[in-house]
């Protein structure tokens, strides 16, 4: 079978209020793709966010803030090509690993996973740091498999895989996008990702939103059990 290229490659994110961060988000995506890859924003920003991002070739969707998930769920599906990576829209991941991720597709992987916490993720708020070891444990010891970060926003999935599955979660898609693959025995490989401090605020609530995160890590880890 061909391998994938840049061109068989979507970019997709959810975009809340990112002026600081959009510009470079995006250009970072292009210099290393050489413009090749397809981007989508969903959007549900009241600053420039939209309007920097179709400056610099992005599809832009515009949508009522209604949480990460529906954003990114949204964007996920609206993504045109076969493999398709997420990321957040806040300079905090490396644009320069998607070589790295498309190669783990092309290997025959069909999820590949940012794991920020492999070199300790300095620039991460310490609760958060701490937060995201903790579901990574509480998810690996409901799934039985070892894994290291499972609040990342950072993958590459096969559109097939994101297609096939019923998704649920809102603050907790992430970790649901990749523990239902994983417990239906998907090819998933976690890769180690530098992590940067943040660009403008954040729109997480580290406290509820952590309550939350924990609460899809155990329904999804039950529903996944016992389907
Ligand atoms: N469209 C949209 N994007 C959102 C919403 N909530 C968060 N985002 C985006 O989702 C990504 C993750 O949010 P972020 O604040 O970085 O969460 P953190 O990484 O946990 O601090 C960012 O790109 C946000 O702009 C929302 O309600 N609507
Ligand atoms: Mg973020």
């Amino acid at each position: 079978m061909d391998e994938y290229t840049f061109d068989d490659l979507s970019v997709v994110m959810g975009t809340y209020n990112e002026e600081a961060a959009i510009a470079t988000v995006l250009e970072d995506v292009e210099r290393v793709t050489d413009g090749r890859a397809e981007v989508v924003c969903v959007d549900g920003s009241s600053d420039r966010t939209p309007d920097i991002a179709r400056e610099h070739g992005a599809r832009v969707i515009e949508q009522e803030p209604q949480g990460y998930g529906v954003a990114v769920e949204a964007a996920l599906h609206a993504a045109d090509r076969p493999v398709v990576v997420t990321t957040d829209c806040d300079d905090t991941y490396p644009m320069d690993a998607l070589p790295r991720f498309l190669d783990a597709i092309n290997e025959g992987y069909d999820v590949v996973s940012g794991d920020r916490l492999y070199y300790g993720a300095a620039a991460m708020p310490a609760l958060n740091r701490l937060g995201n070891a903790a579901f990574a444990v509480l998810a690996s010891v409901l799934m039985g498999r070892r894994v290291h970060d499972t609040t990342t926003g950072m993958r590459a999935y096969r559109q097939e895989v994101v297609e096939k599955i019923q998704w649920t979660e809102n603050t907790g898609l992430s970790a649901e996008l990749l523990m239902r693959p994983l417990m239906r025995e998907y090819r998933v490989r976690e890769v180690p990702i530098e992590y940067a401090e943040r660009a403008g605020e954040t729109k997480l609530d580290p406290l509820s939103g952590g309550w939350d995160i924990a609460r899809s890590i155990v329904r999804v880890a039950a529903e996944e059990q016992f389907r």
